[in-house]
């Protein structure tokens, strides 16, 4: 439907409409021929699609190539029928589609490939563990390999034959279990892997020990739980260093270590993330602050994101999250469009030194490859209730860093604002003393649409300050029958910092991360008239009491390849 199809990202992984042939070609490729076609695919290309949907299997880099495997609905826009699509990339930003990695074929998964994660043993195999919802729609866990380590494809893949390795055990109901994480290593050659679930409204993580991923052992108790956080989905497990920015292989533990533990948490679809310690020799992870827990806590992402999942990049030595955009229009929309949803742009995650309280998040290096020319602003002043126009037009695909800076009169000055805020209490058109300020985009001339994304300073009458980033989507479409929603959380600022935001806009995708990704939040839109050409921004401060010095660089954005790999034509 092309009335659809402004929507279509230019640089976020995702699918394009009409494809879908089912044809799925198989091919040898040795590494270098492959490296070389690679270049040359890189401007020769033009077309192909995908369709995915909820639940990213484990991301990992082999050979080269960064795989993505995905949960992926072959024959429509809306989930079901769930096999695993690959695609492959030298860079994480340009990407080339491959042919379906796993589909249902045994009673093991005749339901569905769900959702699973890769591990790499340190004599170069890889592992997938995933859920198959089984011939009855029960949840196990399956293992697969590549049939071939040197593919650097890993285009076939094989299931272990006495699947599944691991069945829900006693006590825990058989539609509750599910995602296994990447294995960690534990001691004496056995290795560990946490599965989510639920008992009654408790959301739980299951740990089994292995020495051969084929036979699985379940630890005693639990390795975390939180009352009425429900059914834990996508368990991720990872440590962070607390003294450096590298990444840290999955199985580190030791000093200067945290563990994170993220759950998805299926009732609400909303990932939560809490820091805490491990300790390996009775398998519990405790929360470095308890009301701050699992899912009571801090959001990977508060806006429509779900699913994520790490991986240890160990050709970069870092950890890099992926997440999954769904959408918030309805299912008839996705029909005609023929395609539905986007995986974020790669993010690093790194402990945060400053604050020890959070992680950050922050969009990979390698997407400003894809800048190109640059519009710098300094020091442009936003009087309370002034909108500023930005001189960019096209304004749909977008690198923005921008800086605000308060008037420290008025902060002083002012005795107590919004005690009680958060984002969800008011949008961006709605007053404050200190707040809101900061951007509107995917906006088009008149302001009939507009995204903004802003902060907002509340103020109690001790002194001190709470600031909040969020993003209003009210204004963001003409169009009725979408989920626009006022999506934050708060964002830790230090004594000293300046208010710091980045956006990266990409026609229906506004990802915008605070304080150097202290507080990230995407935004899924769906703008009829604020499209190509007539796409604008601004900034605006609709803070009543405080003056606000903005400066301002945008780059534009260059489309991203991604594109179907030709293994048919690969010799011709
Ligand atoms: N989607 C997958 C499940 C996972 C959920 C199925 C996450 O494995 O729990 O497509 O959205």
């Amino acid at each position: 439907n092309a009335m659809l199809a402004w929507q279509k990202t230019a640089y976020h992984f995702q699918p394009e409409k009409n494809w879908m042939n089912g044809s799925i070609l198989r091919s040898r490729i040795s590494p270098q021929a492959d490296e070389e076609k690679c270049r040359f695919l890189k401007v020769e290309l033009k077309s192909g699609t995908l369709i995915f949907d909820s639940g990213l299997l484990g991301p990992l880099y082999h050979l080269g190539w960064y795989h993505l495997f995905y949960q992926y609905n072959p024959d429509s826009a809306v989930w079901g029928n769930i096999t695993w699509g690959h695609a492959v990339s030298r860079d994480l930003i340009h990407w080339l589609y491959l042919p379906i990695a796993l589909v249902p074929s045994h009673w093991f998964d005749l339901n569905g490939v769900w959702t699973g994660s890769a591990t790499l043993l340190p004599d170069g195999q890889i592992i997938m563990l995933y859920t198959g919802d089984t011939d009855n729609a029960v949840q196990v866990q399956n293992l697969a390999y590549p049939a071939n380590l040197s593919d650097p494809l890993l285009l076939d893949w094989v299931k272990y034959e006495q699947n599944p390795v691991i069945v829900p055990p006693p006590g825990i109901g058989l539609t509750n279990f599910r995602d296994p994480s990447t294995a960690w290593y534990a001691q004496n050659g056995t290795w560990r892997v946490a599965i989510g679930s639920k008992v009654n409204t408790t959301g739980i993580t299951l740990v089994y020990q292995t020495t051969n991923f084929t036979s699985f052992e379940l630890m005693d108790g639990v390795m975390h739980a939180v009352p009425g956080t429900g059914m834990w989905e996508c368990i991720d497990f990872y440590p962070v260093s607390t003294n450096s920015t590298i990444g840290l292989d999955t199985s580190v533990i030791g000093p200067d270590v945290k563990h994170v533990l993220k759950a998805s948490l299926d009732d609400d679809k909303k990932d939560f993330y809490a820091l805490g310690s491990y300790d390996p020799s009775n398998n519990t992870w405790t929360p470095d602050d308890p009301e701050m827990d699992v899912g009571i806590g801090l959001r990977m992402d508060y806006g429509k994101f779900y699913a994520s999942k790490t991986f240890y990049d160990q050709t970069k030595q870092r950890r890099i999250l992926w997440g999954w955009i769904g959408e918030t229009d309805n299912a008839g929309d996705d029909l005609l469009k023929g395609w539905a949803c986007v995986q974020t742009i790669p993010r690093t995650i790194e402990f945060d030194m400053k604050t020890g309280t959070n992680v950050l998040q922050w969009p990979v290096e390698e997407v400003e490859e894809l800048r190109l020319n640059a519009t710098e602003y300094q020091g442009v002043e936003l009087e309370p209730g002034s909108v500023v126009p930005l001189n960019i037009t096209s304004a749909t695909q977008l690198d923005i860093s921008a800086t605000f800076e308060v008037d420290e009169a008025a902060l002083e000055g002012t005795f107590e604002a919004d005690v009680g805020y958060n984002c969800s209490t008011a949008g961006a058109s709605v007053k404050g003393a200190l707040g809101p300020f900061g951007l509107l985009v995917i906006a088009d001339d008149s302001l009939s649409e507009f995204t903004a994304i802003y902060f907002y300073i509340a103020k109690d009458t001790d002194g001190s300050y709470t600031t909040f980033f969020c993003s209003d989507e009210m204004r963001s479409s003409n169009a009725n029958d979408i989920n626009k929603r006022i999506y934050g959380g708060s964002v830790p600022v230090l004594d000293g910092e300046t208010l710091s935001l980045r956006s990266l806009v990409d026609h229906s995708i506004v990802e915008s991360f605070a304080q150097g990704g202290r507080t990230v939040v995407t935004s899924r839109i769906y703008p009829t008239k604020a499209i190509y050409g007539a796409a604008r921004a601004f900034l605006f401060n609709n803070a009543t009491g405080a003056n606000v010095t903005a400066s301002v660089k945008i780059w534009t954005l260059d489309s991203a390849y991604i594109h179907p790999y030709p293994l048919d034509n690969m010799y011709e």
